[in-house]
């Protein structure tokens, strides 16, 4: 059977599964754009910047865990895509890109709207296609899929010129793909595996780190089981978090720059990590040298290139994590370590890190924690990049796998609303609660037009403290307080909400945030909360760039202290 290239493009992603696509038209996608209605099953998302559609897409995929996609225009759709595109592949989030490109007989021209994109993106995508005639567009998208959803996941690229879009050929799609040179190792090495057990089985101290690889490979009940057995404490890292109950017995929240300080202190005097999932990003680990001095190491990561890349490790074992965790469970044997889990009680008593300061101040840490306490953690929260993302990260205490959606490695501005629309479309059913800050909202502000548009009932919570807070807080303690182009004169954000039609509410005082969280999620819509939080609030606890964790500097001396009701705070 003969189709177009542009039918051999709706034919693939519908046998891939594929039930939405996030895009922005233009001249060399209109031969696709036109073919579309001719697939009702393809929901199309139109955003209004394409940096939205790659985020949506990376939003939708870290919530339903399968691809996310876009599509973009030859040239300026092709580029606005690269932020998402990178915020994707550093979190390794299976995105698939699709974007026009000039005719064949223009690449080469410097044609109208030409732009390499495959040049552009190679190194932020896991591979990447240009695809040169109609005949191989099965076969690509085949392929596609797989290296987008095997091993460590990725984002893809396919870049397809106009006419190819036009050219007939006969569709075929593959069965199977054989890629030689690419074959991810999913099972653990039996040797390797022993050897971890036995570390395991010995450790007196022994503490585990859990990463995002956690979530993606849904090893949650493997990684309970081991927490449980050998009766471990999980240390989260900031991608990690939701891949382990904060309400367990053994949770001790996060690590890192903005950690709790009793999991840093956890990890300086561990005797064993055990890092799953995790890829010892520098704000995980601070310092390398000083990080987990007395331990030895066990590291599981689906990615042989994550192996030894940061710090020394003891015991490598290369697989997918859910697979490892059943062997290892194997041959772990039930431990008690009544000792280190008083000792780690009795830092977290000393070191709270999770209580605020009492009184009207509208304190963010209230509004996260007043979000959970309404919400009663049945929410997926999305944030942005800043103040307001650590804050989401420590207060509001995660039960729900897979429940915190979140800028890591990139650390995109800007990321906030369209991944949460990408969330929604992908969860409709679930509170969707944005957490945006002042200034990454600004950036893609675009995107409620796309919310209303689609009917989807977000719930945003803007975190104004008129600063670029994050910047400003290292100005404060770093640069003596000079606050160089970090105040933001924001919009009226309940003006800008009613532009768009979306009902909203702004809140002064703390003893209003509670009846402005139950007003949104009793409205039957998108709902937008301004916040007029503390504006020069800073994250504590935090260790200083060029620290160690075990530096960790726990914040000014507080005043009278609200104790921790759930956030990050276990009671071992
Ligand atoms: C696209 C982009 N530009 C710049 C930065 C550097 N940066 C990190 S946090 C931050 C401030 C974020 O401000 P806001 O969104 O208001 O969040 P807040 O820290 O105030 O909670 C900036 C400028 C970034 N992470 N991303
Ligand atoms: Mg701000």
């Amino acid at each position: 059977m003969k189709l177009t290239g542009a039918q051999i493009v709706c034919e693939s992603l519908v046998k891939e599964g594929v039930e939405v696509i996030f895009g922005f038209p233009g001249g060399t996608l209109l031969p696709f754009y036109d073919t579309l209605p001719g697939y009702p099953q393809l929901r199309h998302i139109l955003v209004r910047h394409e940096q939205g559609a790659a985020h949506a897409a990376d939003g939708y995929a870290r919530a339903t865990g399968r691809p996310g996609l876009c599509c973009a225009t030859s040239g300026p759709g092709a580029t606005n895509l690269v932020t998402g595109i990178a915020n994707a592949y550093l979190d390794s989030s299976p995105v698939i890109a699709i974007t026009g490109q000039v005719a064949r007989p223009f690449i080469g021209k410097d044609a109208f709207q030409e732009i390499d994109i495959t040049g552009i993106t190679l190194p932020i995508t896991k591979h990447n296609y240009i695809v040169l005639s109609a005949a191989d567009l099965a076969g690509v998208f085949k392929e596609a899929f797989y290296i987008a959803t095997t091993g460590r996941l990725g984002t893809v690229l396919i870049d397809i010129p106009r006419d190819v879009f036009i050219e007939e050929a006969e569709f075929h799609y593959p069965a199977k793909v054989e890629l030689s040179g690419y074959k991810p190792t999913v099972r653990g090495h039996p040797a390797q595996i022993r050897k971890a057990a036995q570390l395991i089985n010995r450790a007196e101290c022994p503490v585990i780190i859990s990463g995002r690889g956690v979530i993606i490979s849904g090893a949650y009940q493997e990684l309970k089981e081991l927490a449980e057995k050998a009766q471990i404490p999980v240390i989260t890292t900031l991608l990690g978090t939701s891949s382990f109950p904060e309400n367990h017995m053994l949770s001790l929240g996060m690590l890192g720059m903005h950690g709790l300080a009793y999991a840093n202190m956890a990890v300086s005097n561990a005797d064993l990590v055990i890092a799953i999932g995790m890829r010892f990003d520098d704000r995980a680990t601070g310092v390398v040298s000083g990080f987990a001095p007395k331990a030895s190491i066990i590291h599981i990561d689906i990615d042989p290139a994550e192996i030894g890349k940061n710090v020394r490790v003891d015991v490598p074992i290369v697989g997918d994590v859910k697979n490892v965790l059943r062997e290892l469970n194997k041959q772990v044997t039930n431990q008690t370590h009544v000792g280190w889990i008083q000792q780690l009680e009795q830092w977290r008593q000393e070191h709270p890190s999770t209580d605020i300061r009492g009184g009207e101040e509208l304190l963010p840490q209230y509004v996260i924690r007043s979000i959970c306490e309404v919400t009663n953690s049945d929410a997926t929260i999305v944030t942005g990049v800043g103040q307001h993302q650590m804050w989401s990260a420590q207060h509001f205490c995660y039960k729900k796998p897979n429940s915190f959606i979140s800028s890591g490695g990139l650390g995109t501005m800007g990321v906030e609303l369209p991944a949460a629309i990408g969330v929604k479309v992908g969860r409709p059913e679930e509170t969707v609660w944005c957490i945006a800050g002042d200034g990454g909202l600004q950036m893609t502000i675009q995107e409620l037009a796309t919310m209303v548009q689609e009917r989807l009932a977000i719930k945003i919570a803007v975190m104004n403290n008129g600063y670029l807070g994050m910047v400003r807080q290292w100005q404060e303690l770093f640069y003596e307080r000079r606050y160089v182009a970090t105040p933001l004169m924001n919009p009226d954000f309940l003006k800008v909400a009613d532009a768009y039609g979306i009902s909203a509410l702004r809140v002064k005082k703390r003893s209003e945030v509670i009846p402005a969280i139950q007003r949104a999620m009793e409205h039957d819509g998108p709902f937008l909360i301004d916040f007029m939080i503390e504006p020069e609030e800073n994250v504590y606890p935090m260790v200083p760039p060029g620290a160690t964790l075990a530096q960790v500097i726990e914040g000014p001396k507080k005043k009278a202290a609200v104790p921790s009701t759930s956030a990050t705070v276990s009671n071992i």
